[in-house]
């Protein structure tokens, strides 16, 4: 399986995040993609390639445009402040308040453009993201040129970013550019995996309203989890896409058995939607050893989840989403990766 990989996400590296009332070392961090690439390697899984610049066009058809302005220009509007450190966001538009203007400070914007305060922006934030971003489409190109299967190793990850707002260390949605540029290329009917422990909201919100693209995830119960304002069983597409969003919310100490139960139904919806490709959203902070994470998945439990995933049939893309149990992800993530293969 043919892996796309930038050394370019080494220069997003955040400080800290906003956490239970303090800033916390950053879990989403530059060796987790180091890990993942020395077990590829190691393993033998296939040829690593650099991703191909695709440039804004692609971005633009799933992000608003000055939403991607802002990531573009935030660290230089920060730094012109005198600031040094990694900008954070302190303030939101929640219900009640104004949010159909865009303010002219960046301290506005960056809550503007997020939804909490785990994505800092440092100094290569925003070549890192587009160079993650690249991955992605280097990877759906692959597909679409006829592989079977291609790893897209992102990082930053992607799935909490939505249209116009970064959030939870994601800030373009690299799994819905990589969907969006296989309808663009053609393809009919496409289909989303999200087995990262959260839920996958930026990329439901992206797609909601499709019929082209069905959206099913399996992950924490966002009445206890992150992001905790989507991800609901009762969330089933809206308009055209109604019917075509499957949330399959679990509960803290899931183990393999429920799971397994879970992306059985997960897979035969997506088979049933008669999807032609598969994006896969692959987090492994499903893993019982995961330091932000509640579910009891062991390392052989991700070999299992490769080979179901592969079952399908379909053409597929795997895009690296989260996973902070930085020893063993490199582990977990070549045992999807073998399982599917095998
Ligand atoms: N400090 C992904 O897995 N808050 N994102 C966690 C722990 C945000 C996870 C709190 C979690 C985001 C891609
Ligand atoms: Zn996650």
């Amino acid at each position: 399986m043919l892996t796309i990989h930038s050394d370019a996400h080494r220069l997003h590296h955040g400080a800290g995040e906003f956490y239970r009332g303090r800033i916390v070392p950053c879990f989403e961090m530059p060796a987790r993609v180091e890990q993942v690439l020395a077990s590829v390697t190691a393993r033998g899984l296939g040829a690593v390639v650099a991703p191909k610049a695709h440039g804004r066009a692609p971005l633009e058809r799933v992000h608003a445009g000055d939403y991607l302005d802002f990531l573009a220009s935030a660290w230089d509007e920060w730094t012109a402040l005198g600031e040094t450190g990694d900008a954070l966001p302190y303030a939101w538009p929640a219900r009640d308040l104004r949010a159909d203007r865009a303010p002219d400070h960046i301290d506005g914007k960056l809550g503007f453009y997020s939804i909490d305060a785990a994505v800092p922006i440092t100094a290569g934030t925003w070549q890192a993201v587009q160079a993650s971003a690249d991955c992605a489409l280097t990877g759906a190109a692959a597909v679409l040129g006829g592989e079977r299967a291609a790893f897209a190793l992102c990082r930053p990850p992607g799935h909490h970013a939505g249209p116009r707002a970064m959030g939870g260390f994601c800030y373009l949605n690299n799994a819905a550019i990589a969907v969006q540029a296989m309808r663009d290329a053609g393809v009919a009917r496409v289909a989303v995996l999200d087995v990262d422990y959260h839920h996958g909201n930026g990329t439901q919100a992206i797609f909601y309203d499709r019929a082209d693209v069905f959206f099913a995830s399996i992950h924490g119960d966002p009445a206890v989890e992150y992001p905790f304002f989507a991800g609901f069983a009762d969330e089933t597409g809206s308009g055209a896409g109604v019917g075509c969003n499957l949330n399959l919310p679990l509960p803290w100490g899931t183990g393999a058995d429920a799971y397994g139960a879970a992306l059985d139904t997960a897979c035969a919806a997506i088979a049933a939607h008669g999807a032609q490709a598969l994006v896969v959203s692959l987090g492994v902070d499903t893993f019982a050893g995961d330091p932000i994470s509640h579910f009891r998945l062991d390392s052989p439990d991700f070999t299992r989840i490769g080979a179901r995933v592969a079952a399908l049939g379909l053409p597929t893309l795997f895009v690296m989403e989260g996973g902070y149990a930085v020893g063993d992800i490199g582990t977990n993530v070549g045992n999807v990766l073998e399982g599917f293969a095998r």
